[in-house]
């Protein structure tokens, strides 16, 4: 789909604020994707549409959840991890995008998982570092990108982590296998 188009569609479903982040990732996830060998197109479109679902009414994300046989701990847990995977389902159904890894860098751009593909790490990590993020550690994290896509991967998942922990949150089980597994493969 062509940019213009794309970002219309998406800008319907958003804040002012959430639109002006969804920008940030889109250039921040075309550049990761340059860097490190991701198709710049699949990027583009996976960023501009991986927040889709933010703002949808949970009533409606909880009813599309049981109906498309998500994964039911996801109910269980924060209801912010809720818009990535309705995201990608509705992505499909209403913007007809079909393409399965751009869909699935949208359904896990929120807890990551393990074996993550190429065009699903850049998105995730674009969604964290992109220019209008702004908290403890995302700098240190931007730098750690210009070298070495999976370390920033898991010193961002690493922040999630520690972030939810203090404020004696859960952590979503996907969280900690998309940790583990970054962690089990790390060479140095
Ligand atoms: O949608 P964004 O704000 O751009 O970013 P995001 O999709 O990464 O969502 C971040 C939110 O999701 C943030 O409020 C924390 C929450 N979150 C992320 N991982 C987990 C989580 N919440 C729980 N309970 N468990 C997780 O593993
Ligand atoms: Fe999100
Ligand atoms: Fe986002």
């Amino acid at each position: 789909m062509e940019r213009e188009k794309a970002l219309e569609l998406v800008k319907k479903q958003l804040t002012e604020h959430r639109y002006q982040h969804t920008l940030g990732v889109m250039e921040t996830a075309i550049t990761l994707a340059g860097r490190y060998g991701a198709d710049e197109k699949k990027a583009e479109v996976a960023a501009i549409f991986h927040d889709y679902a933010k703002f949808r009414p949970k009533d409606e994300m909880k009813e599309i959840i049981v109906a498309q046989r998500f994964p039911r701990d996801l109910l269980e847990f924060n209801t912010e991890l809720w818009h990535a995977p309705v995201g990608a389902y509705l992505v499909e159904k209403e913007a007809g995008i079909t393409d399965r890894e751009v869909l699935n860098a949208i359904r896990y751009h929120t807890s990551g998982r393990a074996n993550m593909t190429l065009l699903e790490k850049v998105i995730y990590l674009a969604d964290y570092i992109e220019p209008g993020r702004h908290f403890p550690g995302v700098d240190e994290v931007r730098e750690m990108a210009k070298e070495n896509l999976d370390r920033a991967l898991i010193k961002a998942v690493q922040n999630t982590i520690l972030f939810l922990m203090k404020k004696n949150q859960t952590v979503y089980p996907e969280t900690v296998f998309t940790y583990n597994d970054l962690i089990n493969k790390l060479e140095d």
